[in-house]
């Protein structure tokens, strides 16, 4: 195998479209043979985290678990893809710092859209039970979001379509040779 392990880190709102870009980034690497993986609330908070929940110490332990998850990929040369709303500062430091001492690569991708625009799109309908109360800690709302402050990229959605956005993130990786 040459190919090389990386790992790309989603951070965004929900709503913000880290899924959507993340299966279209996976399938698109998959089409120039890349190995790759995506990690998301649907394979893993459903299965290895299916104990948490929302509160601030169940997404810490979210993210420390899939932060360890994500590297192990990376260490078997896969481009691992997560994406979860991630949204404390110090939890995505950590993913980053165990990626750094393993010497495996760690891009930060901060997909951004305005909380108006996501609670627009709300496809869900989980905004609208944030707002009437139905959901707690419910992050924009009633919980943090604490945005990247030196991401690697950094892709409004709400001026720029998944493909774009995914032209946007190889163009990254091929400019570092990750793939
Ligand atoms: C935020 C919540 C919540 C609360 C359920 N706050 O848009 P979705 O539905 O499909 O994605 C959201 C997902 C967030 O899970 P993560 O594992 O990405 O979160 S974290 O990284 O903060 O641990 C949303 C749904 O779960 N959801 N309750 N209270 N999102």
């Amino acid at each position: 195998l040459t190919q090389k392990g990386a790992t790309i880190w989603l951070t965004g709102l929900s709503a913000s479209g880290k899924s959507t870009i993340a299966c279209a980034l996976e399938q698109h690497l998959l089409h120039l043979h890349k190995f790759s993986y995506r990690l998301d609330g649907d394979n893993v908070r459903f299965g290895l985290n299916k104990d948490l929940g929302f509160d601030e110490k169940s997404r810490n332990e979210n993210i420390r678990r899939t932060s360890e998850v994500s590297k192990l990929f990376a260490d078997a040369s896969c481009i691992a893809i997560t994406a979860f709303i991630s949204p404390y500062r110090a939890d995505r430091a950590f993913a980053r710092e165990i990626h750094e001492q393993a010497s495996l690569p760690f891009i930060e991708a901060f997909v951004d859209a305005p909380l108006h625009v996501v609670e627009q799109r709300d496809p869900k309908g989980l905004y609208k039970k944030a707002r009437a109360g139905e959901i707690k800690d419910f992050t924009g709302i009633s919980a943090p979001y604490e945005a990247p402050e030196n991401p690697e990229i950094h892709i409004d959605t709400s001026t720029t379509d998944v493909a774009e956005s995914v032209r946007i993130i190889t163009d990254y990786l091929k400019g570092k040779g990750y793939i």
